[in-house]
């Protein structure tokens, strides 16, 4: 019966978006969410999507039919567009499936539903922390996990000697939870050196990389750059599972693209593979919605358009930098206690792991009406450079509290 329904746990992220709208104080500030906002802290429509569903929308006739047709345009283009790794490999050595799938969350979930009936019993190690959804994919999928160790508390930086060793220590066959650049929560990641180091131990222990790359162009802004982890893996003739998300680079959240790339060894692994993935999503949502698709696959396919949105992804990225920059000045102008405030600006892409404690961050919260998540993290990418100050005014009490 209905009624042996217990209540869900509210979502540890998403409730704090509801908490902030509930709050009418005129200084309120959300840097709970992972999305990006302008200076004027609103939702951002890229140029190059607007120009592109107009294009789209004139289009009428291709508006609800085609679906099957556009879903494979965008496959190409997503693999011509040199974003996790180079076309070239691609097509000469690796075989992949690029199959479009719903955002990075729906990437992630296709890809547990993989693991838990083709490689039954094993184990994902994921980084502790890591995005909180993490734990409730793997969960709901019925996938064993534990964690390798990642953030040093000592040194608000990574953990490196501790995620080898449990890497190294995980048993054979694993799959390793990478984020791919940008690490959420901690805004930490390795360098190119490490991520060399990582794929070693991979690679010795006969572990499956699985990356999750969420937040392309956001760790330097250049959607190439940040690619590097993976084409690294990928350049190592490794087998790989990508799941990429287009929503925050390319401000397409509610239209859910993204896509799970999986690299296999052989062409003939590709097609069976690729045949279960089709069969998963078949059973689970049939196919994609395609707006969001065509939106990538004509920004992706024009260079023109491609050009004009790795400039926008540097602007975005831009004005997250600047306001870390700011904020830190705010800190060290306004804090005499001596603390080391230099973590805002070493970490990168949209959050900051601030180490607050719960109190602290209760604080925050009601006296300064600054909403962030419980681990606390906050993501840069909703603070302006008007509310710098005011957020370094409560940084300074809440840590001093
Ligand atoms: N992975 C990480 C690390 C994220 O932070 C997010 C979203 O915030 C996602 C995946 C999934 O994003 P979406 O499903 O909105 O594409
Ligand atoms: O880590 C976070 O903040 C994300 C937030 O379409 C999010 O979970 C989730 C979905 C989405 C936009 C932002």
């Amino acid at each position: 019966r209905f009624n042996d329904i217990t209540m869900a746990p509210p979502d540890p992220i998403l409730g704090v978006s509801e908490a902030f709208k509930a709050d009418d104080h005129e200084m309120k500030l959300n840097l709970g969410v992972g999305a990006y906002r302008t200076e004027d802290l609103q939702p951002y429509v890229l140029n190059v999507v607007k120009k592109v569903s107009c294009f789209i929308y004139s289009c009428s006739c291709l508006l609800h039919e085609s679906v099957l047709c556009v879903y494979y345009i965008c496959f190409e283009y997503v693999l011509k567009f040199d974003i996790t790794f180079s076309y070239k490999i691609c097509r000469q050595k690796i075989l992949c499936w690029n199959g479009e799938s719903i955002s990075g969350t729906g990437s992630l979930r296709l890809a547990a539903a993989l693991i838990e009936r083709y490689f039954t019993g094993s184990k994902v190690l994921i980084s502790s922390p890591t995005w909180g959804n993490h734990k409730n994919i793997f969960n709901d999928a019925r996938v064993p996990w534990s964690e390798y160790r990642y953030y040093d508390p000592k040194t608000v930086g990574l953990d490196f000697d501790g995620m080898i060793a449990d890497i190294k220590a995980a048993p054979e066959g694993s799959f390793v939870l990478l984020h791919g650049c940008a690490h959420n929560p901690t805004g930490i990641d390795p360098t190119p050196a490490q991520w060399e180091r990582i794929a070693d131990v991979i690679q010795e222990k006969s572990h499956i990389p699985f990356f999750d790359f969420a937040y392309q162009g956001f760790a330097s802004g250049c959607l190439d750059k940040d690619a590097l982890s993976m084409r690294l893996f990928a350049a190592r003739g490794m087998e790989l599972l990508i799941a990429q998300s287009y929503g925050k680079n390319m401000g397409l959240y509610a239209e859910r693209i993204g896509a799970l790339n999986v690299v296999c060894s052989s062409s003939e692994d590709a097609k069976r593979v690729k045949s279960q993935l089709k069969r998963i999503a078949r059973a689970t949502y049939s196919s994609p919605p395609v707006h969001g698709a065509r939106i990538v696959a004509n920004v992706v396919g024009n260079p023109d358009l491609f050009n004009e949105w790795k400039e926008e992804m540097e602007l975005m990225a831009g004005r997250i930098t600047s306001v870390r920059k700011k904020l830190y000045d705010s800190l060290i102008a306004k804090d005499n206690s001596g603390k080391d405030w230099s973590f805002i600006l070493k970490h990168i892409g949209m959050f900051s792991f601030t180490g607050l404690t719960e109190a602290q961050i209760e604080n925050m919260t009601s006296k300064w009406h600054v909403y962030m998540t419980k681990d606390g993290r906050i993501s840069l990418a909703g603070l302006s450079s008007a509310k710098c100050e005011y957020l370094a005014d409560a940084f300074i009490d809440s840590f001093h509290n």
